[in-house]
């Protein structure tokens, strides 16, 4: 079971949760004093408790999810938890329900045409999903050394990759100069560094030691190492061809999975850190101006309602700029990842014929 200093901390959470007035977080939502209860005490076979599921949303109380999951085990171990709040991020996936087979949509990307062909509105599509290598933990319970035995099997497989689309070049972050890592991060390649809620998560130790990032020359194609997933796997262009972006990205996966046994569970589809990314782990975005709908005061309830989440110019957390945002899929559970890049494509397909129509 949980030591007893574990669970004090815990419910000091629990405690801190409850009286921060302004804190919204599905955490916060679904850790009732049942929930508390029926989880304080447990503990995964690797020794994850309840506090490392919660530490992130405790200490960020302007979590938006506020949880993260150690180890696979734990999405089971605290399900209390965790299965009311991926029902509610992901559009009412039940405790009951189970992911659909694989579906990348090989077959339908033609149907995917450019959502902006005079390049009015969309400055660049991207569109990423995530994989865990099977037999390793996420990121609180990696070692030093499971760290840089993965990241040396993750180059190895990328280095070998032969297609011309996808060949390219592994880069460390270890060792990578400021200058650098910076103008990739700025130019929105690479993952950003300090990331105050996978810090308080503890899925930075080590850093930067087994993270790194892999691309072809086009930074077309780009695979993260040890951010927040194992795997990151990531096609971006500029423009609104989103059948051509996920064509290389479906080109990717699969040159990667044939080398790779990824964790993929019967009832959540491929596990994530995130509970946000479990199933499809797919997020499809573009950076889009739209400037009179985006200025009024329903824009983001346009936006729920077509199944689209908002973010910033720099991803999860940051603000727009010269009126451009990231707008995505929500949910990445309880759906193809086909139907994950589709609600994109149909919404953002929506947005466009809203801002033509808007005085
Ligand atoms: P993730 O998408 O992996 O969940 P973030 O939201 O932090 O994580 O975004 C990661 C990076 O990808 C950020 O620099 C963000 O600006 C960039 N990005 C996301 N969507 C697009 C897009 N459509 N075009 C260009 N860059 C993008
Ligand atoms: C939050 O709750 O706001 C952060 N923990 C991020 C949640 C979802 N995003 C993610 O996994 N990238």
């Amino acid at each position: 079971a949980a030591p007893a200093d574990v669970v004090k901390k815990v419910e000091a959470g629990f405690e801190k949760l409850q009286k921060a007035d302004k804190c919204s977080s599905l955490l916060k939502k679904h850790l009732t004093k049942e929930v508390l209860d029926a989880c304080k005490d447990k503990k995964t076979k690797l020794g994850a408790t309840l506090q490392d599921v919660i530490q992130s949303g405790v200490a960020n109380l302007d979590s938006g999810v506020g949880v993260y999951a150690p180890d696979a085990e734990a999405y089971t171990l605290f399900a209390p938890l965790f299965n009311p709040l991926i029902q509610e991020y992901h559009n009412g996936f039940a405790p009951d329900a189970k992911q659909p087979a694989k579906d990348l949509g090989e077959d339908k990307v033609a149907e995917l045409v450019n959502l902006d062909p005079e390049g009015a509105f969309i400055n660049s599509t991207r569109i990423r999903c995530g994989r865990s290598l099977q037999g390793y933990p996420f990121n609180p319970c990696l070692t030093l050394h499971n760290y840089i035995e993965m990241e040396g099997k993750v180059k190895m497989i990328l280095t070998e990759l032969k297609d011309e689309e996808l060949a390219g070049t592994y880069y460390p972050l270890k060792g990578m100069t400021k200058d650098v890592q910076n103008a990739l991060i700025k130019d929105h390649f690479l993952f950003k560094e300090g990331d105050r809620f996978l810090k308080e998560a503890n899925a930075c130790r080590f850093w930067p030691n087994g993270r790194g990032i892999y691309h072809n020359k086009a930074k077309t194609f780009l695979v993260w190492v040890n951010e927040e997933d194992h795997l990151r796997i990531i096609s971006m262009q500029n423009g609104g061809d989103v059948g051509a972006v996920l064509a290389r990205l479906i080109k990717g996966v699969k040159a990667i999975e044939e080398k790779a046994p990824f964790a993929r569970d019967e009832r959540l589809g491929y596990l994530t850190f995130c509970p946000t990314n479990l199933g499809t782990t797919v997020r499809a975005s573009v950076h889009i101006k739209l400037p009179k709908i985006s200025a009024k005061p329903d824009f983001k309830e346009v936006c729920d309602g077509l199944k689209l989440q908002i973010r910033g110019i720099h991803g999860e957390h940051s603000d727009s700029a010269g009126g451009v945002y990231d707008i995505s899929n929500k949910a990445r559970l309880g759906l193809t990842e086909y139907e994950a890049v589709k609600q994109m494509y149909d919404g953002i397909k929506k947005l466009i014929e809203l801002e033509k129509a808007a005085a």
